[in-house]
């Protein structure tokens, strides 16, 4: 009995130091400026491998280089700060509803099969469009992996990036992006600028050719409209302020100026 008790109590030390073992090295930390990245992301590279990201994921992982420039934009982020007018006016909504509308008049057929199948109507999805790259034609410069990956090392919302860095790095594997794909200045993909783990989550294959490429139109907004039905999007149901589709607009963007400006703009292109 004393030599089985003795044997439980090294048994149990030795889970614990193999425990301790696996937190130190789990535990290479965020940090504030570039410093330890290359360390970070060996042991990030650990935590991937676990959660299911394969060799093409892990080599874009090793090849990522810390952002700098995603870091600055991300100490500097201004633009919700206006009211909604002025956020209206700076995001070139006008030229949005304006563009947005002749845009649904060319492909109604398009937009009106988008509706069927997801129950969210064109002006909304177009609204995002225009809102988010003007119609696809400012996608953004950063590499995306890299982009990412420097958000779920930098202390500020480690926790919040380190899901979508993930993302990342699965949708290398399934041939979505490649470690060059450029986006945002904080990771987000394509015509819509989907999160990584979002795009990951709820991107589809819109034209059918077997790729879901959020750099490909179709793609992008039959992504997008899967984005908000799967957030529970009501179809037939209005989403203005107070109407219950409303508060999905706001699982899109947590800025409020955005959402009502959203709403406005779906409104004036759906007519
Ligand atoms: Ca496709």
């Amino acid at each position: 009995m004393q030599r089985r008790i003795s044997l439980a109590v090294v048994g149990l030390t030795a889970a614990l130091g193999a425990a301790l073992a696996a937190g130190s090295a789990s535990a290479a930390s965020c940090s504030n400026t570039s410093s330890g990245f290359e360390a970070w992301k060996a042991d990030f590279a650990r935590q991937a491998s676990a959660a299911g990201v394969g060799q093409r994921g892990l080599e874009a992982l090793s090849n990522t280089r810390y952002s700098q420039s995603t870091i600055s934009a991300d100490r500097n982020q201004k633009s919700f700060r206006y009211s909604l007018d002025k956020f209206m006016e700076i995001r070139g909504s006008a030229t949005i509803v304006r563009q947005g509308r002749d845009r649904k008049a060319r492909n109604a057929n398009f937009y009106a099969s988008l509706e069927r199948a997801y129950g969210v109507p064109a002006g909304v999805l177009i609204a995002i469009h225009g809102m988010e790259t003007g119609f696809g034609r400012f996608m953004g410069d950063s590499e995306v992996v890299s982009a990412i990956t420097t958000l779920a090392f930098d202390c500020r919302r480690s926790e919040f990036f380190k899901p979508h860095a993930l993302g990342a790095l699965k949708l290398v594997d399934r041939g979505s992006i490649t470690r060059q794909t450029r986006g945002a200045k904080h990771g987000e993909l394509g015509h819509t600028q989907f999160l990584p783990g979002n795009a990951l989550r709820y991107g589809v294959d819109g034209n059918g050719d077997g790729r879901v490429d959020f750099y490909n139109e179709t793609d992008a907004l039959a992504s997008t409209a899967n984005f908000l039905r799967q957030k529970g999007w009501r179809p037939g149901q209005g989403y203005q302020q107070g109407q219950p589709n409303f508060r999905v607009i706001e699982a899109w963007n947590a800025a409020t100026v955005y959402q009502q400006a959203i709403a406005i703009m779906a409104r004036q292109i759906d007519g």
